[in-house]
């Protein structure tokens, strides 16, 4: 299978990323620069019309959405364990149900925290009043769910990175994550998780190719 992933460095590639890595599975890498608004080009809205990253360009078709991609190599590559399986049709839902949570509660509720300006022409601070509202009201779940365990239990899965990743941008943008012990407890797990230090690597590299610094890893 030919794989290419479009990225940007510290963005929500950086969970797809983690999976391409844990998989073990030998895939190119292009960075999308959305500093300078690459994503928005003709040119990268040929290969992905929506102008976002991730996409996945899998044997020259593309895929998008961050949940989407995760079941996809998820069931491309079992042995990963990216997520967990279970013959009760109901609980193997669950992660689907998760990472539809996190790509369409918790990212739209940190970009408010994190890009404010996005949403609006004038004063951005109700955006972000908003977001942090929207955020914590969700983590009260995440802490529960990830107190002194992994999101599914005894064993990481792609879903611990996607909230690492959720709640770390949300710490940049100001959210006082500190209020929350178990999930910088848990952060810091995920922090050591190898699939991860290599994504983050990864990213290393991409962004020293075209000299991008100021770049949070
Ligand atoms: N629903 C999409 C959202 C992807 C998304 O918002 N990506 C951000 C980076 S984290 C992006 O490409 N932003 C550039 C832009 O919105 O112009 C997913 O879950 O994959």
């Amino acid at each position: 299978m030919d794989l290419t992933l479009y990225f940007f460095p510290g963005a929500c590639s950086r969970v797809t990323m983690t999976a391409l890595e844990a998989t073990g599975v030998t895939y190119r890498d292009q960075l999308v620069n959305v500093r300078t608004d690459e994503q928005k080009t003709p040119g990268y809205r040929r290969v992905n019309p929506k102008g976002k990253v991730p996409a996945l360009a899998i044997d020259g078709r593309i895929m998008t959405e961050n949940a989407a991609i995760l079941v996809f190599l998820d069931r491309q590559f079992p042995q990963a364990g990216l997520l967990p399986r279970s013959t009760d049709p109901v609980t193997d839902i669950a992660p689907l149900t998760d990472l539809l949570w996190c790509s369409s509660t918790l990212h739209p509720a940190m970009r408010q925290i994190r890009a404010p300006d996005k949403y609006t022409a004038g004063d951005p601070a109700d955006v972000m009043a908003d977001g942090m509202r929207k955020f914590a009201a969700e983590c009260t779940l995440i802490a529960d769910g990830v107190d002194g365990r992994w999101w599914y239990g005894d064993r990481w899965s792609i879903v611990d990175v996607y909230l690492f990743w959720l709640c770390n941008v949300a710490e940049k943008g100001g959210f006082p994550l500190s209020d929350y012990p178990a999930i910088v407890d848990h952060a810091a797990r995920v922090r050591q998780l190898a699939p991860l230090q290599r994504a983050l690597e990864r990213e290393r590299a991409g962004a020293e190719r075209l000299a991008l610094t100021g770049i949070q890893y």
